[in-house]
């Protein structure tokens, strides 16, 4: 394996050289880091000409890398993560547009993804907004099974609830826009502001609060539903929930950008990234999120969206720029911080 994480991607943006005459490809991969490591060590295994420096970042703090690198971009490739930091980023003009040639083989959501960005980004997977509950935790508590977003209020969960912050991770955002798209704004935040009474942590990563459940720290984590479905197919007592009031949902994104420093080697990735044979590894790795490309072969561990009350989750306005601004700043203002005492 000669691909180099988030150590090496330091040094190298520190100006160590690559090794003589290869090619470089600098990426960002905003979902589990085990997918991550996985599309790296297969790239590069069918492209041995080809360094990749990943390192992997949450979708709020991946926005906030590439915004800060501005007029002087050293990532290439941003791959995965929620697509609303993403669709910001191409409104921000931080990511170039490309037209693959594998968009008609992608699912019309992820091309329609493509389309709000104009082609700065694309989807390359999608999937449901829940949470994931450690059944033994709650038979032993005596809690009851929370079904639907207002059970989540009850003051038995006190204590035991984690979800992430916004800010850094896409996961949490989806979970503010789904909540102000299902409710209306003022009850969204005033609901955020009631279920922090049960939380007990907000963490960084979107992921985490399920993996906490699954390790018996915490009773509930509101996450994607795959990475609740991950947990107990790796053997946790999760049982994962599709909220009885509807949901939201992502479409996972991938962006090549703006005057990054290895174009060519981005649009190779971009390309292979986007075929059925990569997108059918993603099980391999744990990620049970449905592909874009409609040949990929999900796994029979992939929640069925079809079976989920979904919202129609706007991605043009909660991708904008000033309304992700907006609500993050109100959730600062209004919940941030704010846990169970
Ligand atoms: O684990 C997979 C996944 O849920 O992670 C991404 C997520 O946004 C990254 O984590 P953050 O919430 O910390 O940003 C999702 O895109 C992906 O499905």
């Amino acid at each position: 394996m000669k691909f180099r994480t988030v150590a090496i991607a330091v040094g190298a943006a520190a100006g160590l050289p690559a090794a003589a005459g290869a090619a470089e490809l600098n990426m960002i991969c905003s979902a589990d880091v085990v997918i991550c490591e996985k599309l790296v060590s297969e790239f590069e295994s069918g492209h041995p000409d080809v360094e990749v420096n990943m390192v992997r970042l949450s979708s709020g703090e991946a926005y906030a890398k590439v915004r800060a690198e501005g007029r002087n971009p050293q990532t290439d490739l941003w791959w995965g993560g929620t697509g609303d930091p993403q669709l910001q980023a191409a409104s921000d003009g931080l990511t170039a547009e490309y037209k693959s040639p594998m968009l008609p083989e992608l699912h019309d959501w992820a091309v329609e993804q493509a389309e709000t960005a104009g082609y700065r980004t694309v989807g390359v997977y999608s999937g449901a907004l829940g949470w994931g509950y450690n059944r033994d935790i709650f038979a032993k508590k005596g809690l009851k099974a929370p079904a639907c977003w207002a059970d989540l209020l009850d003051p038995a969960l006190k204590g035991e609830i984690q979800i992430a912050d916004p800010n850094s991770s896409g996961t949490a955002y989806t979970a503010l826009a789904t909540l102000v798209q299902l409710m209306g704004e003022d009850e969204a935040f005033e609901y955020l502001r009631a279920l922090g009474g049960n939380v007990a942590q907000y963490t960084k990563s979107g992921s985490a609060p399920v993996k906490a459940a699954a390790r018996g720290e915490t009773g509930l984590g509101i996450v994607f539903m795959h990475d609740a479905v991950s947990q107990s197919v790796e053997g946790f007592p999760i049982e994962t929930v599709a909220p009885c009031e509807g949901t939201g949902y992502e479409v996972g994104s991938m962006s090549i950008i703006e005057g990054g420093p290895n174009p060519d080697e981005a649009r190779v990735f971009y390309d292979w990234v986007l075929t059925p044979e990569v997108q059918s590894l993603m099980p391999e790795a744990g990620s049970y999120q449905i592909p874009s490309n409609k040949a990929a072969v999900a796994s029979e561990h992939t929640p069925d969206l079809s079976k989920i009350k979904l919202i129609d989750y706007d991605f043009a306005e909660y991708g904008s720029a000033d309304r992700r601004k907006e609500l993050l700043a109100r959730w600062d203002a209004e919940v941030g911080g704010r846990t169970a005492e």
